[in-house]
């Protein structure tokens, strides 16, 4: 940016609105992208972001697969009864994410973040070791802290292209547990299945790289981020790893407005391992019904007050595609609404 300010400086109209790209609403990529931006030496910028997601029904595969074919057809890997009987119908997933993000350079910007996590989930129960008859339905319900990171922005030569290596601390509780209700119509607390669980339980490695420009009215900007699970944790088994591709395109609507779109890619391995407390007849405790692959497109705004210090964004985003190692609960859609202040 340095340069760029002295080359500025011969004062060339158009320089100052490249000169001054944070005080673009598009400065930021859409609102559920992470880590996409930096900080000039000496910035300091907190963020508050809400995230709910909205899963109903199962796919296996690409084809939707129905509670009762799902109890008549699908191998239950514990011993038994030989087919599931219990059935996930509905999932939300609320997220409260607090960031902060500081630049001691011109050329890295560390940044800190952790999440506030509640998830509930609805249940059909089918009645004894096979058949399609119900017996009843439940919820199953957690929340707590989820897994914090800390990360390097580090700029690279170029304009807007910067490397993201972190780390993902293990301070979400992975020994959650409910009341369920069991095909024999008891009634017991037991541990929860992996996805109603809050971390990985590891420490994970955090890779990525983001490139972003803008045009006049146009921005544009692209994302690789993954994270890879290491070791094992406590209860003997690894998260699959995740990796994000994004890319977006911004309109500049008005100085202060930005409407985004944004396609992206996710996958998400299965476990390796198994946790020898979750187990029963239900697809969420089979390490090997974990797998995601998904394509998302995402709608959004940013707005950045008068005065460059607050932002505020949303996007919501629905799956045009997914392919689940399934029977898994599949994604509809989901919504990040964000605060931003800079100082
Ligand atoms: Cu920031």
């Amino acid at each position: 940016m340095n340069t760029l300010t002295t080359a500025c400086a011969v004062a060339f109209a158009a320089c100052a609105l490249s000169a001054n790209a944070d005080t673009r609403p598009d400065s930021h990529a859409p609102i559920s992208v992470m880590g996409e931006h930096t900080h000039k030496k000496g910035e300091l910028m907190f963020s508050y972001r809400y995230m709910h997601m909205s899963m109903q029904g199962s796919r296996d595969g690409t084809s939707a697969i129905s509670p009762e074919e799902t109890v008549s057809t699908v191998a239950n890997r514990f011993a038994a009864p030989p087919t599931l009987r219990i059935v996930p119908v509905d999932m939300t997933v609320d997220m409260h994410m607090v960031g902060a993000m500081y630049a001691p350079s011109d050329s890295i910007t560390l940044m800190a973040m952790s999440s506030y996590i509640t998830k509930e989930m609805d249940h059909i129960t089918f009645m004894g070791a096979a058949g399609t008859t119900q017996l009843g339905t439940f919820t199953t319900k957690t929340d707590g802290i989820g897994d914090t990171s800390l990360s390097a922005l580090i700029r690279l030569p170029g304009e807007r292209l910067h490397a993201t290596l972190g780390v993902s601390l293990p301070t979400g509780d992975i020994e959650q547990t409910d009341d369920i209700l069991t095909p024999m119509n008891t009634r017991p607390t037991l541990r929860l299945p992996y996805p109603m669980q809050l971390g990985s339980g590891t420490y994970d490695l955090i890779a990525g790289l983001t490139y972003s420009g803008d045009n006049g009215s146009w921005g544009w900007g692209a994302q690789w981020r993954s994270l890879f699970r290491f070791g094992e944790n406590d209860e003997n088994y690894t998260l699959g790893d995740e990796h994000r591709m994004q890319g977006w395109i911004s309109y500049l609507a008005h100085p202060s407005l930005s409407l985004s779109g944004r396609v992206g890619y996710f996958d998400r391995g299965n476990i390796d391992g198994i946790d020898s407390a979750i187990s029963g007849p239900v697809q969420t405790a089979d390490p090997d019904r974990q797998g995601v692959q998904r394509v998302d497109v995402g709608l959004g705004a940013n707005f950045l007050f008068p005065g460059a210090r607050h932002r505020l964004a949303l996007e919501a985003s629905v799956p045009i595609a997914q392919d689940l190692d399934g029977p898994q609960l599949e994604t509809d859609w989901s919504l990040t609404l964000g605060w931003q202040l800079a100082l």
